[in-house]
């Protein structure tokens, strides 16, 4: 089984508040119409629950934010994950909406819940989850990133591999010379903290990476706007981007 993210900077605008970018979607749908092998897949927000949950000051920690505030951000991801799945229908890929409220409870991933949507994929429709506003328990709510949904999905699943399709091409040591690192070991790396949105940006994609591959499974940061760099990587065991692991 193959785990994929799609970065909110791939599949929005981020400079435009709830727009969605059409042909980026239209490219990757396109490239993964070759994948015939399980595929899980994980959004991100963008300029849609990202967009909104500045406005309402949301962050990943459990609070008792505006119910209004949660009831936007959510919706909107409704919104965005609709276009996704709709656009995901018209390429044949069989997707079937699985909101992060289905297999987390509170801040926790239920293992059997999560094991769930393996046999969904296995079945072969193509299971699609999403950053979120979840209610957490009583008055409080929290974004739950699709980056966490990540580390949740691919510690219990267990895919051979776990890609993030990002806005760049993976991991640059510094953003004036963009050298890329092919390959992220055990050592630290340092990374310039621009790119920070409410879930943490890079820096929670490296972390988040990071756990992932202590718990075996291989990651792989992709240009998400070069899906041919996803398939390259699935289908021939060809990596241009960041490896973890
Ligand atoms: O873009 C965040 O998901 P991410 C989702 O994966 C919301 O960090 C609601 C902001």
């Amino acid at each position: 089984m193959i785990l994929i993210k799609f970065g909110g900077s791939i599949i929005t605008n981020k400079k435009n508040p709830l727009t969605v970018r059409r042909s980026a979607i239209r490219r990757i749908c396109d490239a993964l119409v070759a994948v015939d092998e399980p595929l899980v897949i994980v959004h991100g927000g963008g300029s849609f629950g990202h967009y909104l949950s500045v406005q309402y000051g949301m962050h990943t920690r459990p609070s008792e934010y505006r119910l209004d505030g949660v009831s936007l951000v959510k919706n909107s991801m409704i919104s965005l994950n609709y276009t996704v799945l709709a656009m995901m229908a018209s390429y044949g890929m069989n997707p079937y909406c699985v909101p992060p409220a289905h297999f987390m409870d509170a801040d926790r991933p239920v293992p059997k819940r999560v094991r769930q949507v393996m046999q969904m994929a296995e079945s072969g429709f193509v299971p699609v989850t999403f950053g979120d506003a979840l209610w957490y328990g009583g008055s409080k709510s929290y974004i739950l990133s699709g980056d966490q949904i990540m580390t949740h999905l691919a510690g219990i699943l267990r895919p051979r591999l776990a890609i993030f399709a990002l806005d760049v091409d993976g991991v640059y040591s510094d953003m004036s010379s963009k050298r890329l690192i092919e390959s992220v070991g055990k050592d630290k790396i340092m990374i310039d903290r621009v790119k920070m949105d409410v879930t943490g940006g890079m820096t929670r994609k490296i972390d988040e990476s990071r756990r992932i591959s202590r718990q075996g499974v291989r990651v792989f940061f992709a240009n998400g706007n070069k899906p041919k760099r996803i398939t390259d990587a699935i289908l021939e065991d060809k990596f241009y981007g960041t490896t973890f692991g």
